[in-house]
This record gives structure tokens, C-alpha cells and sequence, in this order.
């Protein structure tokens, strides 16, 4: 799939070199948009959720970052997040222009717990699901798939965040260890870099077009 995406900070170009208008900045949609889809960004605890949204989005992604505080305690596992003091409380949003006709609307999901029931809500007409996962902390992914299951009924691709000490699994190791069926796609990801995350989510385009289609039995 091709994509072609532009950077709000530099903004259209200008043809005399004078600064734009401020309000000519605003990345709009392209005229030539015909097709929008919705999708879920879902993972554990400090998966990098907020990080890949904001890394991919073409608008100035809306979060909502609160300090972490004792609420979780004992429910959340912070081992391997020390560095971690503030959390999604509500949502994450974004944007992204996939090529001249499709854009995404990115919906990034709180990962404590105690927010957990808020996912069938923002789950409402996505399209597909990215679930984020972090390899040295694989044992919160499983309640992570359990609550797809439950909640979220749209096809999903899981995402391997890579983080600097992330030793790297085989797919087929982390298959069987989060018991994924064969056609779920996992593509390792780097949250942090765009296009690294901007493959992911194409990947999971793909698997959820292929997904529909077969549905709708085409
Ligand atoms: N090195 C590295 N750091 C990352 C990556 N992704 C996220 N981080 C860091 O990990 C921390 C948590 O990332 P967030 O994006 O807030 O994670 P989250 O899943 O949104 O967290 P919650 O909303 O609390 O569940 C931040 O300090 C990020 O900078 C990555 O790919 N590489
Ligand atoms: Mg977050």
C-alpha cells in the first residue's frame, strides 16, 4: 500500500518563500479523501501506545497524559517502567493520510486496569485493532488479548515495541506464547519512529482488509 503523508510542522509549501498564514498550516484532510477508518491501539501498561500515535499523527495528537499514582497499586505491574511517571487516563487520538484516498483515525486506549471497561466503548466501528506488545513484559499481553476477546470484535495484528534492551523473539515463539492463530500478523515496531510505526499500521490495514473482505465475502 502505498502512502503519502505530509508534515503539519512545515505545512504547505509556500511558492514566494513568505511565511504561510497560520490557518493555512491546519493539516485538513486532502479533496481527495474518500474512505476514513477507525483504529485501535490497545496494549498493557506503557506498551508505547501514546508514543506510536503521536509519532504517526499528521494533526497534533489530543492525549490524556495524568501522573501515575497509587490507585494502581497492586493491580498494575510497574516492574521494567521506572522511568514511567504519567499514564493514559481517557484516550489517545490521532490522524494519519495512508495515501490519496485513505485516512486513519487512530483511537489509543488507556493501559491501567482499572480503565480496562472503557475499551469496549472506544472499540465502537474500528475497522482493526493494533495490539502494541512489549516482549520483556509478555505476561500482561495475555489479559490483553483475553480483553479483545471479550470486548473488541474487529481483526487485529500485534505490534513487538521494540525498547533499547528488547531481545528480539522469534514470531513463531511469541505465536505460541500468546497462542495467536496463524494469519494474525506481528510486525516488530519501533513506537518511537514513524515510519517503523507506520508499517505496522499498514500491515494491520492489510489483514483487516483481507478480513472484511472474506466476510463480506469477497
Ligand atoms: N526506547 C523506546 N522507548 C519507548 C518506545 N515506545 C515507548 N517508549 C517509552 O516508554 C514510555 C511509555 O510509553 P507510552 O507511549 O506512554 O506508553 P503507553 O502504552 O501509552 O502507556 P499507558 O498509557 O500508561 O498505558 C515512554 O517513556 C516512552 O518514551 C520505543 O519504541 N522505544
Ligand atoms: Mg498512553
Amino acid at each position: 500500500m502505498a502512502f503519502a503523508t505530509f508534515d503539519p510542522a512545515s505545512g504547505p509549501p509556500s511558492a514566494d518563500g513568505e511565511p504561510e498564514d497560520p490557518v493555512e498550516r491546519i493539516p485538513y484532510l486532502p479533496g481527495s479523501i474518500t474512505r476514513t477508518a477507525k483504529i485501535l491501539v490497545v496494549g498493557d501498561l506503557g506498551v508505547g501506545k501514546t508514543s506510536l500515535i503521536g509519532s504517526v499523527s499528521e494533526i497534533a495528537p489530543l492525549s490524556t497524559e495524568e501522573p501515575l499514582t497509587q490507585a494502581g497499586e497492586g493491580v498494575d505491574d510497574l516492574t521494567g517502567l521506572d522511568g514511567k511517571t504519567t499514564t493514559t487516563v481517557a484516550m489517545d487520538f490521532g490522524r494519519i493520510t495512508m495515501n490519496e484516498r485513505l485516512a486513519l483515525y487512530l483511537f489509543g486506549t488507556p493501559g491501567q486496569r482499572r480503565f480496562w471497561n472503557m475499551w469496549a466503548g472506544l472499540a465502537e466501528g474500528a475497522v482493526g485493532v493494533l495490539v502494541l506488545v512489549d516482549s520483556r513484559r509478555l505476561a500482561g499481553s495475555f489479559e490483553v488479548l483475553d480483553q479483545i476477546e471479550a470486548q473488541v470484535p474487529a481483526p487485529f495484528a500485534v505490534a513487538v515495541n521494540h525498547f533499547p534492551d528488547t531481545h528480539p523473539h522469534p514470531h513463531e515463539q511469541l505465536r505460541q506464547a500468546l497462542d495467536l492463530l496463524p494469519e494474525t500478523p506481528i510486525i516488530d515496531c519501533n513506537a518511537l519512529d514513524r515510519a517503523s510505526s507506520i508499517r505496522a499500521l499498514v500491515t494491520l490495514a492489510g489483514h483487516a482488509i483481507a478480513v472484511h473482505g472474506r466476510k463480506d465475502g469477497r
